[in-house]
């Protein structure tokens, strides 16, 4: 495992990043208001992701503390009228669609608490680890407020809108292994050990070739949105495009001459 470097990222201090080798770490950091995430936090997620080095291939996003994420600060929301809402949530939308289209794959640690704004940020990433303590809500509807950080667009592709309506009119939270059965997470580890998964994961996504990882988080949720007819005309372009890459062919090349790795049974 490569060790820990400084990232050259000017953020606000409720945000911590790092490197490690070409994985970069960018940490919720502010515990003591339970990873509430206010404009600040917002807008250094969007120095952060747009400001990646080009030898970045993968990133780990977690959370300091006991919880993931509060989700919005509510602390901020009081004072806004109609049109400054709007704008409010358009920022969320801008700097979650670069977590979600930027320039490299996201993984996503998640722990304690997924609420509201957390959770939209969590569905943002591509591949999510939930640890044992991890818990899901989605506590607008009793707040007399919406999703604004494109929830409504994101959470219903994981779990269906039948299951997000449920957990905003009552206020339903799930647990990690609910979530994990429903399609939140994809992994689930005990308590303290989603960092390592997750990081772990990460380097591994950070070997595959960037124009694979390209096709697979810019394309792929594109074509699962299109028609079917224009998807498989997509789908033709941009696997022949990914396999005439340099890297495909040495890498094919390789496991035909028996020096790649195959596919294993899972543990
Ligand atoms: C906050 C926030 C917050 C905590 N905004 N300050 N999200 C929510 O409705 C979730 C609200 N938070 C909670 O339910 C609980 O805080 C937790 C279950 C996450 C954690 O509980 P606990 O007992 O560990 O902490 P706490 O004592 O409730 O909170 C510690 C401090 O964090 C406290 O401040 P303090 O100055 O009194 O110490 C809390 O006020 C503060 N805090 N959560 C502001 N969310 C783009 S639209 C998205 C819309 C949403 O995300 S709505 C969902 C908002």
């Amino acid at each position: 495992m490569s060790s820990s470097e400084a990232l050259d990222i000017k953020l606000p201090s409720s945000l911590a990043a790092e490197r490690r080798g070409k994985v970069a770490i960018i940490r919720l950091a502010r515990p003591q208001k339970r990873n509430a995430i206010d404009d600040t936090t917002v807008l250094g997620l969007e120095t952060f992701f747009t400001s990646l080095p080009d030898d970045i291939a993968s990133v780990v996003l977690h959370g300091e503390g006991d919880h993931f994420s509060a989700g919005l600060d509510l602390s901020e929301l009081q004072e806004r009228d109609i049109r400054q809402g709007i704008a409010h949530s358009s920022m969320w939308h801008r700097v979650f669609d670069k977590i979600q289209f930027g320039k490299v794959p996201v993984v996503c640690v998640m722990h304690g608490a997924v609420v509201g704004g957390g959770l939209e940020l969590a569905a943002a990433t591509h591949v999510r680890v939930a640890e044992r303590s991890t818990y899901y809500g989605l506590p607008e509807g009793s707040r007399g407020i919406y999703v604004g950080g494109g929830g409504s667009v994101r959470v219903p592709r994981l779990i269906g809108v039948a299951r997000m309506m449920d957990m905003m009119l009552t206020g339903r939270t799930y647990s990690a292994e609910d979530g994990q059965a429903m399609g939140l997470s994809t992994y689930l580890t005990e308590p303290g050990e989603g960092f390592a998964k997750g990081l772990a994961l990460a380097e591994r996504i950070a070997g595959n070739t960037p124009l694979t990882n390209f096709a697979i988080t810019h394309i792929l949720p594109r074509i699962a949105e299109i028609d079917p007819r224009s998807g498989y005309a997509v789908e033709s372009l941009i696997s022949s495009i990914a396999q005439a890459d340099v890297e495909a062919k040495s890498r094919l090349t390789a496991f035909l001459e028996g020096r790649a790795n195959k596919v294993v049974r899972p543990e």
